[in-house]
C-alpha cells in the first residue's frame, strides 16, 4: 500500500505543475456522462495512468474520465478508482481542485474500499490518506511532510448545500433553511474536494448533494467521490449517508453510478437520517 501512496504523491507534484502552466482550454473529447473534458482533465487522466503502470501491486485501475476498467498486473492485490481532477471547472477561477483515489480490494464496491487519498490543489498544495486514522500531509519545498491528524467533532458549525435549490426535495429544503436560521455558516465552493477538506479541518459540520428530482440518484459517483470521502468521514470519526443508509453499505452496479450523499459529523448525518426517514 505505501507503494500506492508514494505514487499519488508523485501523480500530485505533476498534476500540480500541470495546473499552473495554465492550459484550461476544452478538449474535443467528453467524458462518459457527457462533459466536454478539459485538456487538463485529459493531461492530468494521463499522468496517473503512467505512473500507476509501475505500480506492482496494483491490478486494476479506472478514472472517472473513462468508460471502463484497465488491468495492470495480474498479482496485484489492490484495485484503484480515481477522479483525476475533481471540479476542473474551477481552475479558469482560481479556486482549489482536487484529486481523489478510492483504493479496493477484491472488487469495486463500497464494503471493499481498505483506503482513500485525495489532495487539493489549492494556495497550497495537501494531501490526505485515510487508512486506521486521517493523516494531512502538505508539499513543502518538493516533499509532503506531515502535518496532523484529522478528527471530526460530535457536532459542527459548517453548511454546505450541493446541487440546484429549485429540485429540492421541500424536507430536504426545510432541513437546509433550519440549519441556516440555527448556527450554520454557509461554506460551498461547488468544489467537493475543498469543500469536505474545510469540514473535516473546521471540525464538522454538513456537506450534502441529495438525490433531486432532475437527479433523483444525485450527482456525485460512487466509486470516485462517494466511497473515497465517506471512508473518510468514518475514519476521522463522522459519517456518510445516502439519507436511509451508510453509503458503504450501497452495492455498485456500474462503475460511473451515482448516489445522494451527505457527509459530515455525527450529530449532522444524525440529523439527516432523522429527516429523511420518513420520505422517499
Ligand atoms: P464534476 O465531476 O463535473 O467536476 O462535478 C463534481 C463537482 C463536485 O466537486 C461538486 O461537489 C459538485 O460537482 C458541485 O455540483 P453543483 O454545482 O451542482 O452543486
Amino acid at each position: 500500500m505505501q507503494a500506492i501512496f508514494e505514487a499519488i504523491k508523485q501523480t500530485a507534484i505533476e498534476i500540480q505543475n500541470l495546473i499552473e502552466q495554465g492550459d484550461t482550454s476544452k478538449s474535443e473529447q467528453e467524458n462518459s456522462t457527457g462533459d466536454t473534458q478539459l485538456k487538463l482533465d485529459i493531461k492530468s487522466d494521463l499522468v496517473i495512468e503512467k505512473i500507476f503502470a509501475d505500480v506492482k501491486c496494483i491490478k486494476q485501475i479506472v478514472s472517472e474520465e473513462q468508460e471502463a476498467i484497465k488491468h495492470l498486473h495480474d498479482d496485484g492485490k489492490y484495485l484503484i478508482a480515481y477522479d483525476p481532477l475533481d471540479g476542473s471547472s474551477l481552475v479558469d477561477v482560481n479556486l482549489s481542485v482536487g484529486s481523489i483515489f478510492g483504493i479496493y480490494e477484491n472488487s469495486f464496491e463500497g464494503k471493499n474500499i481498505v483506503a482513500a487519498v485525495y489532495v487539493v490543489f489549492g494556495p497550497r498544495v495537501e494531501l490526505i490518506i485515510a487508512q486506521d486514522d486521517v493523516k494531512m500531509y502538505r508539499l513543502l519545498n518538493g516533499s509532503f511532510e506531515f502535518i496532523q491528524t484529522l478528527k471530526l467533532q460530535q457536532k459542527g458549525t459548517l453548511n454546505a448545500p450541493g446541487s440546484t435549490q429549485m429540485c429540492w426535495e421541500p424536507y430536504h429544503k426545510q432541513l437546509i433553511d433550519d440549519m441556516f436560521n440555527e448556527t450554520y455558516t454557509m461554506r460551498y465552493s461547488g468544489g467537493m474536494v475543498p469543500d469536505l477538506h474545510q469540514i473535516l479541518i473546521k471540525g464538522g459540520g454538513l456537506f450534502s448533494y441529495p438525490g433531486t428530482t432532475d437527479k433523483p440518484k444525485g450527482k456525485l459517483r460512487q466509486l470516485f467521490e462517494v466511497f473515497p470521502f465517506a471512508y473518510t468521514f468514518e475514519k476521522a470519526q463522522g459519517a456518510a449517508v445516502d439519507g436511509k443508509q451508510r453509503v458503504l453499505d450501497i452495492p455498485t452496479e456500474h462503475i460511473h453510478d451515482t448516489s445522494p450523499a451527505f457527509f459530515g459529523s455525527c450529530d449532522e448525518i444524525n440529523r439527516v437520517l432523522k429527516v429523511y426517514k420518513n420520505h422517499g
